[in-house]
C-alpha cells in the first residue's frame, strides 16, 4: 500500500497512482484551488495524456478528483497536452495543447459544465476547437489583457532557424483568435516548452522552460510593438534559474487571496525504478514569488500555508551550538524523521575556506546521508577571474570533484555562461587541462554573468548525494546555487548570518533561502536503509578556533500528510 512505500511523498501533490508530470491550469474560483497535470491514468510512464485534477482549500491539502480532461475527440486523440485556465469573466475558462490524430499540435477550449459544483469535476470542450491550428507549438499559459479589452495568448514554438520563441495571438472574445508575432525569441535553445508570462510589482517575468531547466527573465510588454522587452539579462541564461535543480515545466497563477503569484514545477524521478514502483513524478512545493529590492531579480520562497503541515507536538528547537572546527558529522539528538521540515539559521566568519552543512536521511553512523551544506571562499583565495573581470561563479558542475570544470557552452552557437570555479580546481589546472581559455573573446559570452559588488560575499549552498544510494542509476550529481550577501542585511560584528529552510519528503529534498528567496534548489534521493532518518552536521573544511560555525538555530518539525 502507498504507506508502505518509503519513498513515496506524503505532502507533495501527486495522483494516487501512476505517472504525473506537468502542472496545468492551476487557478483559483469560488473558494477552493484546482490544480490539474499532465497524467497518464493507466500506466507509470508518460503517454497517453489525460488531464488529472485536484482541489484544495489552501494549495497545500490536495482532494483527488477524476480525470478533467481526457483524449477523446479527433483533435486531442493523441493526447491532451499542457496548457492554462484564465479567467474569462470570472468565469475559469481552460485553454490546452491536443495532439490530432495526425499528430499536429493544435490549441484547444474547455469550461466547466457547472460552475455551481464547487469541485468543477466536468469540463466541456468548445465546439469551435480546434481554436488555433498554427503554428504548430504548444503550451499555452494564461492569457491577460490590455487596458481596451483585448486579450493575449502566448505559447511555446520554436525551429533551429528561429530558436525558441513564444508566440503571441489576439482576441476580442476569447474564442476567435489571431496570430501577430513572437512575443520574444532567442537562441539559446529551439523550442521552449510551458511559457508562462505574469505581473510582479509593476513588472513583467516572461518564464519558459528549455535545456530541461526553467529559466526567467524580467522586462516590459511594449505596448505599440506587443512584445516583451527584458531589462537585464534574457531568458535562457544560467543565472535566471527558478530552481537550480529538478524543476521543468513549471506554472504560476495569482492567488487573489493571498494577493501573490504563485508558481510549481514538475519534479520526475531521477533513478531507474520509478515504473516499478507504480508511481512517478510529483509537483514541488508552491511558492511565492516576488522581485528582489531592485527589482532585477526574481525571487521565490515556500508559501506560508505550508506551516500549517507541522505537527507541532514534535517540534524540536535548539540554538547557539557551536561547531567544532572540523567534524565528520555528529548526529542531532533525540530527532528523526523522512518527513520533516527544518529551518535552521548559521553564523559563520567568511574570512575563510568553509564547507559545513547539515545530514539528512542519514543512518545513525552516517553511512547513507544527504549533505546540505555552505561553501565559502577565502579573501585571499580569490578566483582568477575576479581578478581579471569580477565575474560570478554561479554554476559548478562538480563541488567535490575536478574532472568537470567546462563551460556551459556551446561549440559553435553562443556561448551561454562560462563555469568558474574555485581557487581548489584553479590551482588543479582544471582551465589548462581542459584546454579552454579562462575568458572567451566573443562577447556574448559573458553576457549573464554577475560582477561581484564590492563588499558583497558570494556562498554555495549544495545539495551533496554522494552517499545517499546506492544504485548507480539513481543520480548522484551536486545541486548548487549561488548567493551573493550583503553586508547591509546579512553581516553583523564580522559575522555572517545565513538561513536555510529544507523540507524533506521521503525521497524528494527542497531546499530555500527564504529571508532574501535567492536560492531554491530541488533534488531526489532514494536511500535504501530503512534507518535512513536521522539528522547529523558537519564540518567538511575547518574553520579556526577565532572563526566558529554556529548554529544560532535550529528547528525541526515533522509533517503531517496532505492526503486524508
Ligand atoms: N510536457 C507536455 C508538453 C510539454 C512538455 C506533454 C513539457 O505539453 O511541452 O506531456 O514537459
Amino acid at each position: 500500500s502507498q504507506a508502505d512505500d518509503p519513498l513515496r511523498p506524503q505532502y507533495h501533490m501527486m495522483p494516487p497512482k501512476n505517472w504525473l508530470n506537468d502542472p496545468n491550469g492551476p487557478v483559483y474560483y469560488n473558494g477552493y484551488y484546482h490544480m490539474f497535470f499532465q497524467h497518464n491514468p493507466n500506466a507509470a510512464v508518460w503517454g497517453d495524456m489525460h488531464w488529472g485534477h485536484c482541489y484544495s482549500e489552501d494549495m497545500v491539502h490536495w482532494i483527488h478528483l477524476p480525470v478533467a480532461i481526457a483524449p477523446d475527440q479527433p483533435y486531442d486523440k493523441n493526447g491532451i497536452f499542457t496548457g492554462s485556465t484564465t479567467l474569462v469573466d470570472g468565469i475559469p475558462v481552460i485553454i490546452y495543447t491536443g495532439i490530432t490524430e495526425t499528430n499536429e499540435q493544435v490549441q484547444c477550449q474547455a469550461r466547466p459544465a457547472n460552475l455551481s459544483d464547487p469541485t468543477l469535476t466536468s469540463w466541456i470542450k468548445s465546439p469551435l476547437n480546434p481554436i488555433i491550428t498554427h503554428p504548430n507549438g504548444r503550451d499555452p499559459a494564461t492569457a491577460f489583457e490590455d487596458d481596451y479589452n483585448n486579450y493575449y495568448l502566448i505559447y511555446g514554438f520554436g525551429t533551429d532557424e528561429l530558436g525558441g520563441q513564444a508566440v503571441l495571438f489576439t482576441s476580442k472574445d476569447f474564442s476567435n483568435w489571431t496570430y501577430l508575432h513572437p512575443i520574444h525569441s532567442n537562441h539559446y535553445d529551439n523550442f521552449w516548452e510551458c511559457p508562462d508570462i505574469f505581473n510582479v510589482s509593476n513588472r513583467i517575468v516572461l518564464k519558459a522552460s528549455l535545456r530541461g531547466q526553467d529559466f526567467w527573465a524580467i522586462g516590459d510588454f511594449d505596448p505599440t510593438n506587443l512584445i516583451f522587452v527584458p531589462v537585464g539579462n534574457d531568458l535562457g541564461e544560467y543565472t535566471q534559474l527558478i530552481d537550480q535543480g529538478k524543476f521543468y515545466a513549471s506554472k504560476s497563477f495569482y492567488d487573489p487571496l493571498n494577493d501573490q503569484q504563485v508558481i510549481m514545477g514538475w519534479t520526475a524521478e531521477d533513478d531507474n525504478q520509478g515504473e516499478q514502483r507504480g508511481w512517478q513524478g510529483l509537483h514541488t512545493l508552491p511558492r511565492a514569488i516576488f522581485l528582489s529590492d531592485d527589482g532585477l531579480q526574481l525571487r521565490t520562497r515556500p508559501i506560508e500555508a505550508l506551516q500549517s503541515l507541522r505537527n507541532e507536538k514534535t517540534h524540536r528547537h535548539f540554538q547557539n551550538v557551536i561547531l567544532p572546527t572540523v567534524i565528520p558529522f555528529v548526529l542531532v539528538p533525540d530527532v528523526s524523521g523522512n518527513q520533516i521540515e527544518i529551518i535552521i539559521n548559521w553564523q559563520f566568519s567568511m574570512n575563510q575556506n568553509l564547507d559545513f552543512g547539515m545530514s539528512v536521511l542519514s543512518t545513525s553512523d552516517g553511512s547513507q546521508q544527504t549533505n546540505i551544506g555552505i561553501i565559502t571562499q577565502r579573501n585571499t583565495s580569490v578566483m582568477m577571474n575576479w581578478d581579471l573581470a569580477g565575474w560570478d561563479y554561479f554554476s559548478v558542475p562538480n563541488i567535490h570533484q575536478w574532472s568537470d570544470c567546462q563551460p556551459v557552452c556551446d561549440q559553435d552557437t553562443k556561448c551561454q555562461a562560462w563555469t568558474f570555479v574555485t581557487d581548489r580546481q584553479i590551482n588543479n589546472n582544471c582551465f589548462l587541462k581542459s584546454g579552454i581559455p579562462l575568458l572567451n573573446s566573443n562577447a556574448a559570452c559573458v553576457s549573464g554573468v554577475k560582477q561581484k559588488g564590492l563588499d558583497q560575499q558570494p556562498v554555495w549552498i549544495y545539495i551533496d548525494r554522494t552517499l545517499s544510494q546506492t544504485n548507480p542509476a539513481a543520480a548522484h550529481s551536486p545541486l548548487h546555487g549561488t548567493i551573493w550577501m550583503e553586508p547591509s542585511s546579512s553581516l553583523l560584528n564580522g559575522q555572517w548570518f545565513l538561513g536555510l529552510n529544507i523540507f524533506i519528503d521521503h525521497s524528494i529534498i527542497e531546499v530555500f533561502e527564504p529571508k532574501g528567496g535567492r536560492v531554491a534548489i530541488t533534488a531526489r534521493v532514494y536511500p535504501e536503509k530503512e534507518n535512513a532518518k536521522y539528522l547529523g552536521v558537519y564540518v567538511h573544511e575547518a574553520s579556526t578556533d577565532e572563526n566558529k560555525i554556529i548554529i544560532n538555530t535550529l528547528d525541526i518539525w515533522t509533517l503531517n500528510t496532505i492526503w486524508t
